[in-house]
């Protein structure tokens, strides 16, 4: 077992403090307790340098993008058109024109279901998901299934989450157009096999998007090495701006794809008998877009550069392997979601209390935590409860925060088991 000690003791370059620090939301009391946040697969605390980024665009450079000829404008569009360029290479591409900014990973997803799926996809053609994904991942392929006659298949999930090669084998076919899938499961924490099932699924002639919302904050992604079609992610998970997230595409099918809304900026000239589309990117980011937001975004990226994203992985690991021997001593605490490659969600039960009672008496401990389906309703009753508690792990967090939690549980078990 890691001794609580070891994990900071290896990290004798002080990295971790010096993150601590770096966030601000971290230091306060919740209901007169520290806070202890285990929250972050649902949203990221933001470091300062995203927050200064952010005002900084507004108290500088607070102008409209790509339209004014004003030195505020051109200020703007440059930070805008710059965050692009750093968050393209942050996932693994150089082409400006395949990176499309979005609200989030759900926008993005529905903007390919729409624009590219809908007009394509016919009676006979098969889309191909997992047992365990976001509703994000699922609505939008009902939604092209009813309207198209396609046919939605779904990759059966093992009771321990995870998602067998075999399994995506058996449901691929060369009926199979479109695969989506997690990269990472939110609500279990299960690293998917991502690039080999994009070579099985490329085979019989299928794209493939993957869903990278939880990957991103905590392994390096580079979609040239996973060779997929599509991906996409929040920037509120990935230590950056709510309201802000991204489309990586293929440059040949975003071109061969129809605008997903329609409008100001994604034009090149309009009469009132015809339209002429812009290029790429700006085809698919019709109004003005979260321009501070986009800013933020580039600021969390560097600041996730600067600490690493395999030092991040690596103390994670740790925490997470912590956390795993901590709780599993407490009587009538069940792990939901045991894969042996995964990230740090720790998703359990205890027995004889309602997940929410959990969230409600850890509140009050100043202990946050995600209590429910999690949005992913599926996995969840796959696994044979209706809810969990979900404590997930950023790179802030620490073996504090994890002894807490465990005191937090014994705690509920006292008040309720
Ligand atoms: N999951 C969670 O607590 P948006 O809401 O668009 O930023 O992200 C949607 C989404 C898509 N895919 C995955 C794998 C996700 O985890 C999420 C968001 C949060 O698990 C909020 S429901």
């Amino acid at each position: 077992m890691t001794a609580p000690v070891s994990i900071l003791h290896e990290d004798n370059t002080g990295t971790h403090a010096r993150i601590r620090n770096d966030f601000p939301a971290l230091h306060q009391r919740v209901n007169g307790k520290r806070l202890v946040y285990l929250d972050s697969a649902a949203t990221a605390f933001k470091p300062r340098c995203v927050i200064e980024a952010v005002r900084d665009v507004w108290e500088r450079d607070c102008a409209n993008i790509h339209r004014g000829v004003h030195t505020l404008s051109q200020r703007a569009t440059q930070r805008y058109e710059d965050a692009r360029v750093k968050i393209g290479r942050f996932i693994g591409t150089d082409d400006r024109r395949e990176l499309v900014f979005v609200r989030g990973a759900t926008e993005a997803i529905n903007l390919v279901a729409h624009s590219y799926a809908l007009p394509r996809l016919g009676l006979g053609d098969e889309i191909v998901i997992t047992g365990l994904e976001h509703h994000a991942n699922i609505v939008p392929w009902q939604v092209v299934r009813d309207r198209t006659g396609a046919t939605l298949k779904v990759v059966p999930v093992s009771i321990s989450g995870e998602v067998a090669l075999s399994a995506v084998e058996q449901q691929l076919s060369s009926k199979t157009k479109i695969v989506a899938l997690a990269h990472v499961s939110n609500a279990l924490g299960t690293i998917l096999r991502v690039k080999e099932i994009v070579n099985r699924a490329h085979a019989l002639g299928a794209v493939v998007l993957v869903d990278g919302a939880q990957a991103v904050p905590h392994l390096p992604v580079n979609v040239m090495d996973l060779g997929c079609d599509f991906y996409v992610f929040s920037g509120h998970k990935l230590y950056g701006p709510d309201g802000t997230g991204v489309l990586f595409a293929r440059r040949e099918l975003l071109e061969s794809m129809v605008p997903y809304q329609t409008g100001g900026d994604m034009i090149l000239s309009v009469t009132f008998e015809k339209t002429l589309y812009n290029e790429l990117p700006a085809r698919f980011e019709a109004g003005t877009p979260n321009i501070s937001g986009a800013v933020g975004l580039a600021a969390a990226i560097d600041f996730i550069s600067d600490v690493g994203l395999e030092w991040i992985f690596r103390h994670e690991q740790l925490l997470l392997k912590f956390a795993q021997e901590k709780l599993s001593k407490i009587e009538g605490l069940r792990f939901i979601g045991t894969a042996s490659d995964k990230v740090g969600v720790i998703s359990f039960v205890l027995e004889g209390v309602h997940a929410h009672d959990i969230g409600t008496i850890l509140d009050a401990e100043g202990i946050a935590i995600r209590t429910g389906h999690h949005c992913a309703q599926p996995v969840v009753e796959r696994m044979g409860v209706a809810a969990t508690a979900r404590a997930s792990l950023g790179m802030y967090n620490d073996e504090s925060d994890i002894v807490a939690l465990a005191e937090g549980i014994q705690r509920v078990k006292q008040m309720l088991g």
